[in-house]
């Protein structure tokens, strides 16, 4: 598996040199800091770790992401994306869950890290995240017959199953945009279990008052979109989601 790893990060002096000292270093040569006008020390503490930075001018998660799977494909050779945060929440070390999630049994095309699986610390997930998470996937499940149990940023999914996708969304919905369009195809998609702890730095989506509203907004309205608007049969669907 040849991993291509995209960090957004807006403003994360404070953590990225901590996440990336904590990625272990086999990647450090296919990962890429996503920047948004960051006007912190974010984008010299990533050049000085010898990391590859590109900048996304367009303010948002997803767009910094766009941009990050942008920026891979045209520099680096892989066959698999993991998407991390930059605050450091995440353990990096963790990505061979994800790795090894993916091979288990006939493999798959998706692995979410879960934050709702145990292993987060006390308040590290905000109330308001928590409950957020909670309603959209019960949404996304009762809907398709998936389970999930997380919209967790720290994710691996192939190439050919992303380029499947055909993402779009630019800010908040990102995350619920790639499950619910990766259950509608019919992609393999497995969970596993992820620590998690409290945020270093400023917080731009959960930890704000204006943050958490529009990401509540955008997710009920992604799922809306691409399950209300255009649903599919639930049996065809639930025979694809694997519970490992
Ligand atoms: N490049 C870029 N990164 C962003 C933007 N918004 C958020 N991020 C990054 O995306 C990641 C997630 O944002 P957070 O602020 O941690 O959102 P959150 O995890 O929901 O909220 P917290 O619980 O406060 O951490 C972090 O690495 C941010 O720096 C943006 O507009 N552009
Ligand atoms: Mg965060």
């Amino acid at each position: 598996m040849k991993i291509a790893i995209i960090i957004p990060a807006h403003n994360e002096e404070k953590s990225i040199g901590s996440v990336l000292n904590h990625l272990p270093k086999i990647f450090h040569p296919t990962t890429v800091v996503v920047d948004n006008n960051s006007n912190d020390q974010t984008v010299p503490i990533v050049k000085n770790m010898g990391i590859a930075v590109t900048t996304e001018s367009k303010m948002g998660y997803g767009a910094a992401c766009l941009q990050g799977v942008r920026y891979a494909k045209e520099n680096f050779n892989f066959d698999t994306f993991v998407f991390l945060d930059g605050d450091f929440s995440d353990h990096p070390q963790d990505i061979f869950r994800l790795i090894h999630k993916a091979k288990e049994s006939g493999g798959a095309d998706m692995v979410i890290g879960s934050r709702n699986l145990g292993e987060a610390e006390p308040g590290s997930l905000l109330p308001q995240a928590k409950f957020g998470n909670w309603l959209a996937t019960s949404l996304m499940n009762l809907f398709t017959g998936s389970q999930f149990t997380d919209l967790g940023p720290f994710r691996l999914i192939k190439r050919t199953a992303y380029d499947q996708l055909n993402m779009q969304d630019e800010n908040y919905g990102w995350t619920m945009e790639m499950q619910i369009k990766a259950i509608k195809l019919g992609l393999i998609c497995r969970e596993t279990s992820m620590h998690y702890k409290a945020r270093i730095g400023q917080s731009k989506i959960s930890g704000t008052v204006k943050g958490s509203v529009l990401a509540g907004y955008k997710i009920l309205y992604t799922l809306f979109r691409y399950l209300v608007l255009s649903p599919m049969p639930k049996q065809q669907i639930a025979e694809k989601y694997e519970v490992l």
